[in-house]
């Protein structure tokens, strides 16, 4: 009887909270009137928070665009001085007489003292941590004062050093960017501080990044108050998922003022599907209580990645009452579907691929940097534009790099309901961290927080400690101490070993180095997991690795391979073979528009300073030189030689990515370096700072596609793959025909293809000898194309030389332009082959399809959705291709 009356009484007051929505856990964010001032100085300036001093410096014209030109290199003397930023919060009746009230920092940068009416209430260390801090016995009715300082991030990271006081040897801990000169041994004014701090090292500069390293509250501020009880967090744990039923055990944590009886009733929902369980009723004692409720889904909407299925997100929500009121709901999303990463011995080595759902998956996507150098000030459009385009592009997951942040909610948000799958690195990238007390305790919580906040991303398939920081101590150890360069697994690596003077490490140092480490990768990481991703997702310590404390190779694990640090030709991408690139590269340049940006008119020279300085890369602009004269006639002018850069660095990631994807079973995965930039500026990225996409990011589309073909001319050998990630069988007719660059006909030859789905099969080989007979290679091209009935499959070409080589004729592109809704549609024809025909514009907009190759007499039909109304489009839209560069 007593037990059915509270659960009655329960439900009633449900429907009534429902109805009025009242729950006695009040959030407030606080985001009005903050100002901020440098410490000591009595001036103050305008604020906005979420925000950083550079950008609050920005928006009071105190600093210039940092990006504009080189000003990035006036504004050092920021980081080196302390900040103030203060503002007043009203604490109203209702929430005064709560029985809990705490501040909630989503995110402070880094260094913080907070003050709450001048009392010193919290004193912060790390970026990464959701700081809590109780003000109930500091706060008074009405209005409060909150006043945070921030110390400079290099003078507390040097004194961090110091305290480490571990005598460096060259090379050891310095922040990427202009701490590349440390490796080299020259003084540098930039002491190497990142390492000691737990703020993101791409902030202190890094071979893509500039050197902006700011301070700030970057992410919200809010005042929360409740009563008694609060739900702290939901965890939905997967037990078994099938396509028939997903088991499943929802685990919700919640914090008791006191002991009492109470009701948790869980419910959730997935498009029109919406079922409340049954109300449970729960004992809770004081402190932290683990309730456990048990849930099975019949014939459960699967998660699936990009390209494989759809992406249904299920909203659990828990609500917790008693008997006269809500205390508190809290809801999370979550996706079903079971994960593994298969590791095993099989006849190339031991394989490392990812199944979804009991399918093996070939992982294709890039790795993610993070989206601005004050990523505060990223809008949520920002977002979608950049992880809409990577779907579009066929991409199924990322690799969030380990040397940026944990990203916003938002982020991990559109992965789930996109497909993208996340490999997800802690935010540590190439040094070795400190491993005293107070650091492991700080890391400690920073990792709690953040699994925490992440673990019910469907999306997230994957956690790694780190970024290099094992291959480089790897080899930087060992090298240092006599191991052969050439004995690295990693080419690249040796080059730069090369460059480090020999220095003696005293076996101590040694020791107490990796110590360290294998405190933070080998426990502290694994153990936090254990306890908070109750899903079990693969660990792995360290990326590239080849194993369990196995140096990266080409037989086990993942690798990064960079084609100009092993200075090869282009070609060694179709013979360097591994198991799973989690990185591979290649530079280019943003196209003209976004240059314009951050230039003037005499800095458009590839080695003007200003160009440079847009350049943090080891070998800088020179390395992209190098290249273009090896393989492409020398472009005639600054615009020209940025375009020739982009379809240069499209065409090398077409021969890896091509290569990777028929190289499956062997090869299961295929992540480039880098989807997006921090700052306009030379780098690997397929989109740059301004979201637009690159040629590269067209070939992205076109390499990443579901079925394609790779013909292949290497070794005067040609041959053609045809590679599938979708499920079910691919048949037709596999057609050859080799061309003139006017479309005479050459050669010409079909034949019959039957494929299972999900894998790779090469489809012919044919020598030089029997394919070129009296066919002059600079006036070929090799197009082919599967067609099953009128339905075109797949199609790609190749050639049979360099670029430069080939004798390009002036295509002479014809256009029709159609106003089309809210923008244009674009009919395109050439009179002869058109090698990447690129269309630009003035102003903000978006091509469907751009450095594409035009064969004579195709029609290829083009649509362009400008940002801002346009009617001057026809007048002012500039098409040329390859030819017209020289
Ligand atoms: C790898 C990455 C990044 C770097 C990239 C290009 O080292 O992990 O650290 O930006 O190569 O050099």
């Amino acid at each position: 009887m007593k037990r059915t009356s509270t659960l009655l009484t329960a439900l009633l007051c449900l429907i009534t909270m429902a109805a009025t929505g009242s729950t006695s856990h009040l959030q407030t964010e606080i985001k009005d009137n903050w100002k901020m001032q440098r410490f000591g100085q009595n001036l103050w300036f305008n604020a906005t928070v979420p925000g950083c001093v550079h950008t609050d410096l920005i928006a009071n014209h105190q600093i210039p665009d940092p990006f504009y030109r080189d000003n990035e290199k006036s504004l050092q003397w920021i980081d080196k001085y302390s900040w103030v930023y203060a503002t007043t919060f009203a604490v109203d009746k209702e929430t005064f007489v709560k029985q809990n009230i705490e501040l909630n920092f989503k995110g402070l940068d880094t260094y913080a003292d907070v003050y709450v009416n001048d009392k010193l209430v919290l004193s912060a260390d790390n970026m990464f941590i959701n700081w809590h801090v109780d003000i109930k016995e500091v706060i008074n009715e009405g209005e409060n004062t909150l006043r945070i300082h921030f110390r400079s991030p290099v003078v507390m990271g040097l004194l961090k050093r110091d305290q480490w006081n571990i005598e460096p040897p060259m090379g050891f801990n310095f922040d990427f960017g202009p701490g590349l000169a440390n490796i080299t041994g020259a003084a540098s004014d930039f002491p190497a501080v990142g390492a000691y701090t737990r703020k993101a090292g791409y902030m202190y500069g890094w071979d893509w990044s500039p050197r902006l390293t700011t301070s700030g509250i970057w992410r919200p501020v809010y005042l929360e108050s409740w009563d008694n009880a609060r739900i702290e967090n939901m965890q939905v744990v997967q037990k078994e998922v099938t396509a028939k039923k997903a088991t499943l055990t929802t685990l919700v944590e919640i914090t008791a003022g006191t002991a009492q009886e109470a009701t948790l009733t869980l419910t959730y929902k997935c498009g029109n599907l919406n079922v409340m369980n049954q109300p449970v009723s729960v004992q809770l004692n004081a402190g932290l209580n683990r309730i456990e409720i048990p849930n099975t889904i019949p014939n459960p909407r699967i998660w699936w990645p990009n390209g494989l299925g759809d992406h249904p997100v299920y909203e659990f929500e828990a609500i917790l009452s008693d008997t006269d009121r809500e205390l508190d709901r809290h809801t999370t999303k979550t996706g079903l579907r079971s994960v593994r990463l298969v590791t095993q011995p099989d006849q190339y080595g031991e394989s490392f691929y990812f199944e979804i759902n009991g399918v093996p998956v070939f992982a294709k996507g890039a790795d993610y940097v993070p989206t601005d150098i004050f990523p505060s000030r990223t809008t949520p459009e920002h977002y979608r534009t950049l992880l809409r385009s990577a779907a579009d592009a066929h991409i199924n997951m990322l690799r969030v790099w380990g040397g940026g942040i944990y990203e916003s909610d938002l982020f991990y948000d559109l992965c789930d309901e996109l497909g993208i799958m996340i490999w997800q690195d802690f935010a540590f990238a190439i040094n070795i961290i400190p491993n005293d007390e107070s650091n492991l305790k700080s890391i400690r919580q920073e990792l709690t927080d953040n699994i925490r906040r992440l673990r019910n991303h469907p999306s997230i398939v994957f956690w790694c400690g780190n970024n290099e920081t094992e291959m480089i101590w790897d080899v930087f150890i060992k090298g240092l101490f006599g191991m052969k360069t050439e004995d690295a697994g990693v080419e690249f690596l040796s080059n730069i070993l090369k460059m480090i003077p020999k220095s003696p490490v005293k076996p101590e140092t040694t020791e107490k180095v990796m110590k360290a480490y294998d405190d933070i990768f080998y426990v502290l990481m694994p153990e936090v997991l254990e306890q908070e991703d109750l899903n079990k997702r693969p660990y792995r310590s360290s990326s590239p690795i080849g194993g369990l404390k196995k140096q990266a190779n080409q037989k086990s694990g993942d690798m990064h391979f960079y084609v100009a640090y092993v200075n090869a030709p282009f070609e060694i991408y179709y013979t360097y073979g591994s198991r799973f690139f989690s990185e591979h590269g290649f530079q280019s340049f943003p196209d003209f528009n976004t240059v314009k940006k951050f230039t003037v008119k005499e800095d458009w020279n590839y080695l003007s300073p200003v160009m440079q300085h847009h350049q943090r890369a080891m070998g800088g602009n020179q390395v992209l030189d190098k290249y273009m004269r090896m393989y492409y006639r020398y472009p005639k002018d600054f615009e020209t030689y940025l375009y020739v850069s982009q379809l240069m660095q499209a065409d090398v990631m077409k021969m890896s990515f091509e290569t990777h994807r028929k190289s499956r079973p062997f090869t299961m995965g295929t992540l480039y370096w880098q989807l997006n930039d921090v700052w306009p500026v030379a780098s690997w990225s397929s989109m740059d700072y301004m979201n637009h996409w690159k040629a590269l990011h067209y070939q992205v589309k076109r390499s990443f596609d579901d079925v394609i073909l790779t013909p292949t001319w290497y070794r005067d050998t040609l041959t053609v793959h045809l590679v599938s990630d979708i499920l079910k069988p691919v048949n037709g007719i596999l057609e050859v025909k080799i061309t003139t660059l006017r479309g005479k006909e050459l050669k010409k030859f079909s034949q019959p293809v039957k494929m299972e789905g999900n894998m790779s099969k090469l489809l012919l080989t044919k020598s030089g000898k029997e394919l070129l007979a009296g066919i002059d290679t600079t006036d070929a091209v090799c197009i082919v194309t599967l067609r099953n009935g009128k339905n075109q499959l797949a199609t790609n070409l190749s050639f049979f030389t360099a670029n430069k080589n080939l004798n390009l004729p002036k295509a002479a592109v014809t256009r029709k332009v159609i106003p089309s809704g809210t923008g244009f549609s674009i009919e395109l024809t050439s009179d002869a082959f058109a090698r990447g025909v690129f269309l630009s514009t003035e102003g903000e907009g978006f091509f469907s399809d751009n450095y594409f190759d035009l064969l004579p007499g195709e029609k290829r039909t083009v649509t362009y959705t400008p940002q801002e109304k346009k009617s001057d489009f026809e007048a002012k839209l500039k098409i040329y291709s390859l030819a017209d560069t020289y």
